[in-house]
């Protein structure tokens, strides 16, 4: 069988730990989770569906934090191994000169994704509701925002890491303004990252762990095999929504073309911290650290709505798994 690989750059101080011995998961849990505990800064209540990057030879990030308010809000970190991190005390700050998309009502979920020298963050941005917000920086100190890339009621925007077809490309989940009981995932592209359209529909929900509602996770990951897209989807249980991992494969050039999918999950709320906390039974996927040279994955995730966690794979065992427990 061929070599699967990951297109993109080397990551040699990628986290990483060897799958235990005797385990048979394709993903396996960091001995160390949660690496954010809930009140890493005076203000939070919570740190979860955090973003991370691999920011001049070390780490950074974009957080969210829900503070003893229980106002959602996202903060700015660094962090030397990406494990052990510094989170800015206060909120970011977004410069923004229409006052009009500026004004910070609540933000959420956020995914960071460099292009070229920019660091774009997308996020579940509060603007009559649930839209996808957008950002850019340099640093991860000043952060520059830009118009909303959609109309409420949206959550979950995702984007590409270079341009499709000459276009910039994002995923994103349209929704209601509640706890939405329904979602699929599309697909859009803009010229300029203000206009966004050429919609395409990518997946439906389908059975079991994803049955109720999915949506994109961390910046979809280029290999040799397809986009690898991890996602998360949502089973309504007795006791309410229950968050598992899946992935799937993405044509490259038309990523709303689903090649591969997998029907198990890949990993579902099973620990005391993914079960037990603010939000019980969510692992919440919104970031992934890769390395090309080793086939290495660290993906972020939120732990019940509570802390932030890491989970580990390697890009030849996930593309395999996906290939040979697919439903598309
Ligand atoms: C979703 C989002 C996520 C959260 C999940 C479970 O609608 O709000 O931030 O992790 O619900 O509560």
């Amino acid at each position: 069988m061929t070599k699967k690989t990951i297109i993109g750059e080397p990551l040699p101080n990628i986290p990483w730990e060897d799958r235990p011995e005797g385990s048979h998961e394709v993903m396996w849990r960091y001995s160390g989770n949660p690496v954010i505990p809930r009140d890493l800064i005076p203000s939070s209540n919570s740190i979860f569906n955090s973003a991370v990057v691999p920011f001049e030879g070390e780490f950074a990030g974009v957080f969210r934090c829900d503070d003893k308010r229980r106002a959602m809000q996202l903060h700015a970190g660094r962090s030397k191994d990406a494990i052990n991190w510094e989170l800015d005390h206060d909120p970011i700050s977004f410069i923004c000169d229409d006052p009009e998309i500026g004004k910070f009502v609540y933000g959420y979920d956020p995914r960071v994704c460099k292009i070229d020298d920019r660091y774009y963050v997308t996020w579940c941005n509060g603007y009559h509701g649930p839209t996808i917000g957008v950002a850019y920086t340099y640093d991860f100190k000043k952060f520059y925002q830009m118009e909303n890339a959609f109309l409420p009621f949206n959550r979950n925007g995702v984007m590409f890491p270079r341009k499709i077809n000459g276009n910039f490309a994002m995923l994103s989940r349209p929704s209601d303004n509640g706890h939405t009981p329904f979602g699929d995932i599309f697909y859009s592209e803009s010229p300029d990252m203000t206009y966004w359209g050429k919609h395409r529909h990518v997946m439906a929900t389908t059975e079991g762990w994803q049955a109720t509602k999915i949506g994109a996770g961390p910046i979809p990951i280029e290999t040799t095999e397809g986009w690898l897209m991890i996602y998360h989807g949502v089973l309504t249980s007795c006791n309410g929504f229950v968050y598992s991992v899946g992935a799937a494969l993405l044509d490259l050039d038309e990523p709303w073309k689903v090649m591969y999918r997998t029907e198990p999950y890949i990993l579902s709320p099973q620990t005391l911290y993914e079960c037990v906390g603010d939000v019980p039974n969510v692992a919440f996927p919104c970031a992934a650290l890769a390395d090309a040279d080793t086939g290495r994955i660290a993906m972020y995730y939120g732990g019940a709505d509570t802390v932030t966690c890491v989970a580990f794979t390697q890009v030849d065992l996930l593309i395999d798994y996906i290939k040979n427990n697919s439903k598309v």
